[in-house]
């Protein structure tokens, strides 16, 4: 028999403005649960479920997954606002444009403020717009020391083509999914 579990998880998209976050999600969502931007507080959510296994000393477990996805307004004017809206975020994508530098530089910057609120939790790096990318000049090493400082994988996603944009969501619905108490 296959065990059953139903858990729902909030999780934030962060990065700099313009770097492709509301169109990641776009990309990704379909169920709408709010589609408007609450300006006030500077963020939106958006809800998606997914179904991931996970291997259990006691077998199979099958877990509906529901994502609560935030999309985080990267503007300046919202800042101060970012540590309420981490809060009870157990995991994050971290997105970059990978055309712009400066976008790859502040991604440390986003995961200690993040983590300072909540913690150790599972995140992924997103090097985002890889279809204006060419891979033989792109500064690959400066990506993987990011990730190796937080342990954490990283993908080239395009929000245009959908590359990778699935398999970041369900990668870290997976990273959830082996943290909960069985
Ligand atoms: P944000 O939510 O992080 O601020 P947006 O970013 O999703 O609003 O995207 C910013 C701009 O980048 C948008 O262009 C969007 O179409 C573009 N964009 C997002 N993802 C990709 C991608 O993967 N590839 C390419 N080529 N463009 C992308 P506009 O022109 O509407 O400002
Ligand atoms: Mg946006």
């Amino acid at each position: 028999m296959v065990a059953k579990k139903d858990i729902i998880k909030k999780i934030c998209l962060l990065g700099d403005p313009a770097v492709g976050k509301t169109s990641l999600i776009r990309r990704f969502v379909f169920d709408m649960f709010d589609d408007k931007y609450i300006t006030t507080i500077g963020t939106k959510v958006t809800k998606k479920t997914l179904e991931v296994d996970r291997e259990t000393p006691a077998g199979q477990m099958h877990i509906k997954i529901t994502l609560l996805i935030w999309d985080i307004l990267g503007q300046r004017e919202y800042a101060r606002l970012h540590p309420v809206y981490y809060q009870g975020a157990e995991g994050a994508l971290i997105v970059c444009d990978g055309t712009r530098q400066e976008t790859i530089r502040n991604l440390p910057t986003w995961t200690t403020s993040f983590m300072k609120v909540v913690g150790q939790v599972p995140i992924i790096f997103l090097i985002n717009k890889s279809d204006l990318l060419n891979m033989d000049e792109f500064p690959t090493q400066d990506v993987e020391n990011i990730s190796e400082t937080y342990n954490s994988p990283f993908y080239f996603t395009s929000a245009r083509t959908g590359e990778n944009v699935g398999e970041a969501f369900v990668e870290i619905s997976k990273l959830l999914a082996n943290r909960i108490k069985i």
